[in-house]
């Protein structure tokens, strides 16, 4: 593999093209398993890196403030129109730079600074950005925050409608970046009903599982649909919001002009390709595939003697509890990563330790399902990562390459889409 894909690349910046020519080997020789990173295709990363971001283009199609956007308004009615059909909503805003923008742009079309708003807490695996503290949602909002059950890391439907009518927030926010469970929008919707709370769905996880028939849609029960598109969805990095018709005019307002400029035509250009994408069989075949595959994964954990937040997973993600290992998360995916197995590490619901020295690693199968690999690899995974947090306690740097020369033997017969082959 060499820079020469990119030959303006190299010939104009060597430097930097060395370093993602580094990058491409990394991501072709290593097993990818951070639940919300994939691969996206190459038909993605061409129409990413087009001439459309050189065009300004503030407003919507056909209402912009600059002139010349015969094609940028096609680019982003084809988005908008495939993001509707294959979502099943009234509308979509196909703007937002990314998740956290998408969010603060909720929160600018229903909310007013010091509203109490609610979400799954950090911890407990939902997002910064529903209102957690360190972050603007949880500082010029009034965040409250619910959890899961410590029994059943399951969330306690009953103790969120008890909070919801207790705290009438403004807003409830329900899915997040660490829950191994299918979310019921259908119990949040009667408790936002009862609340009077606008519903927010933050399906940035398992969107392309919602896409692909694999995880129930958020579409007939909330008022907002919020996700980033590069995760299970497999587009480019950026966000939608998508809404029923009477929010259709809040939403786009509070996008543009309420919180951004321009859009980044190239990436609505990817989003687009990535929705087309997502509305073929294969694309459905391969959301099953990522819910199968992370089931065989967790089962083939737990006989390895892992413990997994909720007993195990419904979707693309596993949270591996590792208090009983005596090897704390941090140590683990840094092991882990030696071992050319990309994880990150987590928190788990009541964590003991520290955010940035947690006890869990997070791990899911959407990546590795883009390559190819299958249910029948799933035992395979599960005994490196195994060896490799028996090895990260043992401090055995050896094992750590063995495995390592092992998975960059697999890997080198699932080509990533996108990569060269190595
Ligand atoms: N950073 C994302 C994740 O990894 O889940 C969430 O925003």
């Amino acid at each position: 593999m060499s820079a020469s894909r990119h030959p303006a690349l190299l010939s104009t910046d060597p430097e930097l093209a060395s370093f993602v020519a580094a990058e491409e080997v990394l991501q072709a020789q290593t097993l990818r398993l951070i639940p919300s990173e994939n691969y996206v295709s190459a038909a993605v990363l061409e129409a990413s890196g087009t001439v459309l971001q050189n065009k300004y283009s503030e407003g919507y199609p056909g209402r912009r403030y600059y002139e010349g956007q015969q094609n940028i308004d096609r680019v982003e009615a084809l988005a908008i129109e495939r993001a509707k059909g294959l979502f099943g909503v009234d509308h979509a805003n196909v703007q937002p730079y990314s998740g956290s923008p998408a969010n603060l742009a909720v929160y600018l079309a229903f909310a007013k600074p010091g509203d109490t708003v609610m979400g799954m807490a950090l911890p407990m695996g939902g997002h910064l950005t529903h209102g957690w503290g360190v972050s603007a949602t949880g500082s010029w909002f009034r965040g409250v925050q619910y959890g899961v059950r410590a029994d059943t890391g399951l969330i306690d439907y009953d103790a969120v409608r008890e909070q919801a009518l207790a705290e009438r927030p403004k807003l409830i926010f329900c899915g997040g970046t660490a829950l191994p469970r299918t979310i019921d929008f259908a119990a949040f919707a009667e408790i936002a009903k009862e609340a009077g709370s606008i519903l927010v769905a933050d399906v940035a996880h398992i969107a392309g599982l919602i896409a692909g028939g694999a995880h129930p849609s958020p579409a007939d029960h909330v008022d907002v649909i919020s996700t980033t598109t590069h995760k299970t969805l497999r587009g480019p990095r950026g966000a939608m919001l998508m809404c029923r018709e009477e929010h259709a005019k809040a939403i786009d307002k509070a996008v543009f002009p309420g919180l951004q400029g321009g859009p980044h035509n190239q990436t609505t250009a990817g989003i687009a390709v990535a929705l087309h994408e997502a509305a073929q069989p294969s694309f459905t075949a391969y959301a099953h595939q990522v819910v199968a595959s992370a089931k065989a994964l967790a089962a083939a954990l737990l006989q390895k003697g892992f413990d997994l937040v909720s007993g195990g997973t419904d979707n693309h993600l596993i949270l591996i509890d590792l208090t009983g290992k005596d090897v704390p998360g941090k140590i683990a995916a840094k092991a882990l990563d030696r071992a050319g197995i990309v994880v990150n590490y987590n928190t788990v619901p009541f964590d003991p330790r520290k955010p940035f020295d947690p006890s869990g690693v997070r791990i899911g199968t959407p990546s590795l399902t883009s390559r190819g690999l299958s249910t029948e690899h799933m035992p395979v995974v599960a005994d490196w990562i195994s060896r490799a947090v028996d090895a990260a306690a043992k401090g055995d740097e050896q094992a750590l390459a063995v495995i390592r020369a092992e998975v960059t033997d697999l890997m080198a017969a699932f080509p990533a889409p996108g990569l060269p082959l190595s």
